[in-house]
């Protein structure tokens, strides 16, 4: 907070430059021109904001830590910006049942070295972990590196506390794992992407943590044999798997190319994976990860791997992964898409992409685009496309879209497996969902948010 901010009614408000990092977001494609961040510390305060502007049909985007990759928490004209950062308090957990209650605007780690203390583990974990916030995890039903082993937030958030956009305080911030009484209502706003409501408070079962997580790095020469370790893996380490990850060549080469980082096995292989086990017992884990590695090398699924020792390597490994998203940036622009696929096919989009965009591939000026990387959560089979190019280019984005939703369609995939829709995709719902669905889903947001001004926003840019 910069010495500009001033009090509006209680609530703080940023009034100058360092409103900035609020109107782009960190890939700087989407940016918009708030004149107001309000900061809220209360679920009161962010009641009040929510009623004066509807009443006065004032735009208002709300914002948690601003990682998002599909411009949904960042201001596309001059909306207001609705921080929860100031809305970052833990309320309670309960040692016995594992449910944690908190606010939205706690960030992702932070609540997870809070459990980490009390030998619990946040059922969520992802790249941006150390800004997200917790609130926008939610909204956007963020999937993240273990999914395969805790499953999704529709299952482990057991209660919300939300504000709709009238002001009214939803309050089911309840703590049962089993509660039929009627709708489950919560789950609307999960994955809702702040469209009916903004999320102020969570409550969500967290499992133990384990006393082992082991992991491995191996190399492939084909996306049949990464088909079939997968397959492997689920039978011989079942119950311990908590992340599959891919990477292909182009992924690890340009992580390589833009951080400097050295690859555990050189990067010449066409395919890389990172397994992850976490169990209770570490000699029994890793001599299970250890025969699994050596039966996958001795049938000759996987060219060659490596196991973690110790919390650096394991650290390292993950590294590997985790700094894919992390540099592609590095060249000046990316095209992000991320995409459910079905399993047996999620490579092949990689690979089409690649020839559609043959002739810009290069890293000239006149071939601006380096490469077509694929990678992502094959537990899940969430294949995350990006397109790594010198800077933004229209006659890229132009080959890619439709194109990729098109084909991702015709495999009846999703458009969007875990970032959500925000600005970059909203106009492509109709790839993965029905008219019917869609016309369900307008009907559920006109009952919440009868006013609807980001739908008035949308007409006009469209008119
Ligand atoms: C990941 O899995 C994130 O690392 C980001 O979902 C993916 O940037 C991306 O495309
Ligand atoms: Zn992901």
């Amino acid at each position: 907070m910069g010495s500009d901010s001033a009090l509006i009614n209680g609530v703080e408000s940023d009034a100058t430059e360092d409103i900035e990092p609020f109107n782009s977001d960190w890939m700087r494609k989407y940016r918009g021109h708030t004149q107001l961040v309000l900061k809220p510390e209360s679920t009161e305060q962010v009641s009040e904001i929510l009623k004066y502007c509807n009443e006065h049909t004032l735009a208002v985007v709300p914002q948690g830590g601003n990682t998002g990759l599909v411009g949904g928490s960042v201001p596309v004209f001059d909306e207001i910006v609705l921080s929860l950062a100031r809305m970052n308090r833990i309320r309670s957990f309960d040692e016995v049942s594992g449910v944690l209650v908190a606010d939205a605007g706690v960030i992702l780690e932070v609540a997870d070295q809070y459990l980490a203390e009390r030998r619990y583990i946040f059922p969520l974990d992802l790249g941006a972990k150390g800004s997200c916030h917790i609130g926008g995890n939610v909204a956007t039903n963020a999937g993240g590196l273990r999914l395969l082993r805790y499953g999704s937030l529709h299952g482990n958030v057991l209660g919300l506390e939300a504000v709709l956009p009238d002001g009214t305080i939803v309050d089911d911030l309840s703590k049962l794992r089993k509660n039929n009484t009627g709708y489950d209502l919560k789950q609307l706003f999960i994955g809702g992407e702040g469209t009916i409501g903004v999320i102020t408070g969570i409550s969500i079962v967290c499992p133990q943590r384990s006393n082992a997580v082991n992991v491995a790095y191996f190399a492939l020469e084909s996306y049949e044999k990464v088909q079939q370790a997968f397959v492997e893996a689920k039978k011989q380490l079942g119950e311990i798997l908590s992340a599959f990850e891919l990477m292909d060549n182009a992924s690890q080469r340009l992580l390589h190319q833009a951080s400097g980082r050295k690859l555990p096995l050189g990067g010449d292989h066409p395919f890389y994976c990172l397994i992850e086990t976490s169990g209770s017992n570490t000699e029994h884990d890793s001599e299970k990860l250890q025969n699994f590695l050596e039966y996958v090398m001795g049938e000759e699924i996987v060219l060659d791997g490596v196991l973690a020792e110790n919390q650096t390597q394991i650290k390292e490994l993950w590294s590997c992964r985790e700094g894919v998203p992390e540099h592609l940036p590095h060249w000046g622009g990316v095209y992000k898409y991320d995409l459910s696929i079905p399993i047996a096919e999620l490579y092949d989009l990689v690979e089409a992409t690649r020839e559609r965009l043959g002739h810009l591939i290069g890293d000239t000026d006149e071939h601006p685009v380096v490469d077509a990387v694929g990678y992502g959560h094959m537990g899940d089979s969430n294949l995350h496309l990006n397109v790594a190019t010198r800077g933004y280019n229209k006659e890229v984005e132009k080959i890619l879209e439709p194109w990729v939703y098109e084909w991702v369609s015709k495999r009846n995939g999703s458009i969007s497996a875990e970032h959500g829709l925000g600005v970059a995709k909203k106009a492509y719902i109709g790839y993965s969902r029905s008219e019917t669905m869609v016309k369900l889903m307008k009907q559920i947001k006109d009952l919440y948010d009868p006013v609807s001004i980001d739908e008035m926003w949308t007409c006009e840019r469209m008119c």
